[in-house]
């Protein structure tokens, strides 16, 4: 691609300012999201931020994922927050002292000598691995990355495909709205209602101190935030009966890229991939099912309590709000045909297309929209990247082509923005964001 110079005053390129970025967020052993709002290492954020490092350093990518692996549970679960024993208690909320991992994450197989999260993130894992890999093939046979790798990479997948299938129908379910990454999303507002928030002053926002508070979720949503991660916790972490699980459209597609990746990989060790390809296609073919909304031609999150009986008795209920996690299934590669269009049409049409710069967070018709805050509106780099490799995998090169540039140079002017105003561009949250300097760099590639 073009990595020439972009021309800006002082003839410094992209590819110089994004490495920037992640030099400074870079910790010895892997990435930090940004260094005074997400001073941890993240999981989904890993995932991303390795695949625009290979870029610039093949060895960091790989170890990068390694560092990410290392603190893997017994039971196959990736922790959502690795956390860095030299940062302070204080400067991100929660902090290892509400986890508790290496106690009350024993019988789940928590690590005892680092402390993380409980809950996951989306598996981009996988694919990232497969990414990296390809970046540096010699360096990663001789470091036999994809080797170490891979029966981590596999045992993450069990635990999702097995312990996580809460709504029996094959797909895996997240039982807290930060698992799915999309924390304030419009789709989680309806189960999130059923859940008695945590008191206020029972806990401190230190991410008020790095964000402005009108682009952040609400002491509400942090409430209830609290009151569903304190309850899994004291269940030992366990995935038996959760009041909260959710079947989310944009997770199980990763999980589904993720596990043809896995395929390739098992591939390039010598062994067979078939029955992991034939896998994602009964995920994908599940996820049709029990996702898609063909009036509406966007995929939906599954309330697996939600519905008649409010227990999820009749497989839970559809919610109708749509959110950009519906079309990040067009990265499927057996998506049928019809759907793949469909998706097109939505991503143009007047709920995510019409005047905007970037695909936006939410509904721009929808009531909860709202341009700056959060997930309510905004737009990110991370689905930006996911919906150009959609895109481009069901041959609409123009689309494509035109999408990596918007994000590209949206990244750049905001000077790396965690997200933007997807009208305007201008950045809102932290800058100088791990993953958005990464893909920025991917699609400059
Ligand atoms: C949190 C780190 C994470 C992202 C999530 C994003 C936000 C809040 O920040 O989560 O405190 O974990 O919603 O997608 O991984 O960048």
């Amino acid at each position: 691609g073009p990595a020439a110079a972009t021309g800006v005053p002082g003839g410094r390129s992209l590819h110089v300012r994004a490495a920037r970025v992640l030099e400074d967020n870079w910790t010895g052993s892997s990435t930090v999201p940004s260094r005074g709002l997400y001073p941890h290492q993240w999981s989904w954020d890993s995932a991303f931020i390795a695949i625009g490092l290979r870029h610039l350093s093949p060895l960091r990518a790989q170890t990068e994922l390694e560092t990410l692996l290392a603190a893997q549970w017994g039971d196959g679960r990736i922790p959502h927050i690795v956390f860095n024993p030299s940062v302070p208690l204080d400067a991100y909320f929660p902090s290892p002292d509400f986890w508790r991992s290496s106690t009350a994450g024993r019988a789940a197989g928590a690590p005892r000598t680092v402390q993380t999260s409980g809950i996951v993130q989306p598996p981009v894992h996988a694919l990232a691995a497969w990414l990296v890999h390809l970046a540096d093939p010699g360096l990663s046979r001789a470091r036999g990355f994809l080797a170490g790798v891979y029966p981590r990479l596999a045992a993450w997948h069990r635990y999702l495909l097995h312990r996580r299938d809460l709504g029996g129908g094959g797909l895996a379910s997240v039982v807290h709205p930060w698992e799915q990454g999309m924390d304030n999303s419009p789709c989680w507002d309806a189960p999130l209602a059923r859940v008695i928030p945590a008191p206020a002053r029972s806990f401190r926002r230190a991410d008020l101190d790095h964000g402005a508070a009108e682009d952040r979720p609400t002491d509400l949503d942090y409430g209830r935030y609290v009151r569903l991660a304190a309850d899994y916790r004291d269940a030992g972490y366990t995935d038996r009966t959760r009041d909260f699980a959710v079947e989310d459209p944009a997770f199980n597609a990763l999980l589904i890229a993720s596990e043809h990746a896995l395929a390739r990989i098992a591939e390039e060790l010598g062994a067979t991939g078939s029955a992991r390809h034939t896998r994602a296609e009964r995920l994908t073919a599940a996820l049709v099912d029990r996702l898609w909304d063909p009036e509406k031609e966007i995929f939906l999150c599954r309330d697996l309590r939600g519905g008649a009986d409010g227990q999820g008795g009749a497989g839970g209920a559809l919610i109708p709000e749509r959110g950009v996690s519906g079309l990040v299934p067009l990265l499927l590669p057996e998506l049928p045909r019809e759907i793949a269009a469909a998706l097109v049409r939505t991503l143009d049409g007047p709920h995510f297309g019409t005047g905007t710069r970037l695909v936006p967070s939410y509904d721009l018709l929808g009531e909860a929209f709202d341009p700056h805050r959060y997930w309510r509106g905004p737009a990110w780099f991370n689905t930006g990247w996911l919906l150009e490799r959609g895109l481009r995998e069901h041959g609409e090169r123009e689309r494509a082509d035109a999408l990596a540039e918007a994000v590209v140079r949206t990244a750049d002017a905001s000077d790396f923005a965690e997200y933007v105003d997807p009208f305007t561009g201008a950045a809102c949250g932290a800058t100088g964001f791990g993953w958005t300097a990464a893909l920025a760099l991917d699609l400059h590639h």
